[in-house]
């Protein structure tokens, strides 16, 4: 013990709670909306906010969370990256008896008393909502509809749920195909550069299905680069909402977004300050979401807030 009774302030020197807070990293807009977010109500709830960008890598969050518990932090909450390997950090943190909440993504420990409660998006209820949208729009027809599927980072939580999700959605009708499947990270940069080696190697592109905005964003560059119609010729399902994504739809070069919200930071310093208080709080708490089509995005364009 380092001599203090614990509780509220512990971690501080002013008497404020202090939340120990290890994000992805840059990687989105999402992301960019979801850091804001925290920052804005760590500021608002008057907690102190030490943040840490592990800029997509799991070895610099575990960096950053044992950094926390060196620091004797008040709570830990985190990102992470990937579903799988922390069991060893979060053991850790348990011994040193720091509450850890885990939001947006989850993890795949076995033991869930290494934290306290998951707060993020049903990101399988996405995928099938995507799925979901392709099964109606392609409605009485038989003809094959070859699907191009742009992944998420490789072992995350939503790249993982949204595959599964969305294949589940689709699987009762053997006409769709999922031609190629690859991961674009989650970033503009990696969407474009996958989706021209897609077009190079398939010419019977019927969809994009990108698990994400960025990378549908940057897949739209490369299928107008290749001469074709995003949203016409290659009809285009995506992830997330961001603003960007609303204009695309308004320009027709998105068909559909499955919204997920990256507005998290209030709810998370409420449950921030129920586990520094010791109060039991839910295991999951989830965020709200719909989708959106093209006829519903230009009325809800000025109303997004990322
Ligand atoms: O969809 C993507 C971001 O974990 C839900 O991460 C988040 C995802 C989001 O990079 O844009």
């Amino acid at each position: 013990s380092d001599g203090t009774t614990g509780g509220a302030g512990k971690g501080s020197s002013d008497g404020k709670l202090v939340l120990g807070f290890a994000q992805v990293g840059a990687e989105s807009g999402w992301r960019t909306a979801n850091t804001k977010s925290v920052r804005e109500a760590a500021e608002k709830a008057g907690i102190t906010l030490k943040f840490s960008d592990a800029q997509q890598k799991q070895e610099n969050q575990i960096k950053a969370i044992r950094t926390f518990i060196q620091q004797k932090v008040d709570v830990i909450a985190f990102s992470p990256v990937v579903e799988s390997g922390w069991d060893t950090v979060l053991k850790e943190a348990k011994n040193a008896g720091i509450p850890v909440i885990l939001t947006d993504r989850a993890v795949d420990s076995q033991d869930t008393s290494l934290y306290q409660t998951f707060l993020g998006s049903d990101f399988v209820k996405e995928g099938q909502e995507a799925g979901k949208w392709l099964v109606k729009e392609y409605e009485g027809t038989s003809d094959p509809v070859n699907v191009v599927e742009l992944q998420g980072t490789t072992g995350s939580a939503p790249a993982n749920d949204r595959k599964a999700g969305f294949a589940e959605a689709i699987k009762g009708d053997p006409k769709f195909k999922v031609i190629a499947s690859q991961t674009g990270d989650f970033t503009r940069a990696k969407g474009k550069e996958v989706m021209q080696a897609f077009l190079k190697s398939h010419k019977d592109i019927d969809v994009l299905y990108a698990h994400n905005d960025d990378m549908a964003l940057g897949a739209i560059q490369a299928i107008e680069e290749a001469g074709k119609k995003p949203g016409t010729d290659i009809k285009v399902i995506s992830v997330d909402g961001i603003k960007d994504a609303f204009v695309a739809m308004q320009e027709k070069k998105i068909n559909v977004v499955v919204e997920c919200n990256p507005l998290l930071g209030d709810q998370l310093m409420d449950l921030v300050k129920k586990v520094a208080a010791g109060e039991s709080v839910p295991r999951r708490v989830e965020v709200e979401e719909g989708v959106f089509t093209q006829d519903q995005a230009a009325a809800a364009l000025p109303g997004r807030q990322y």
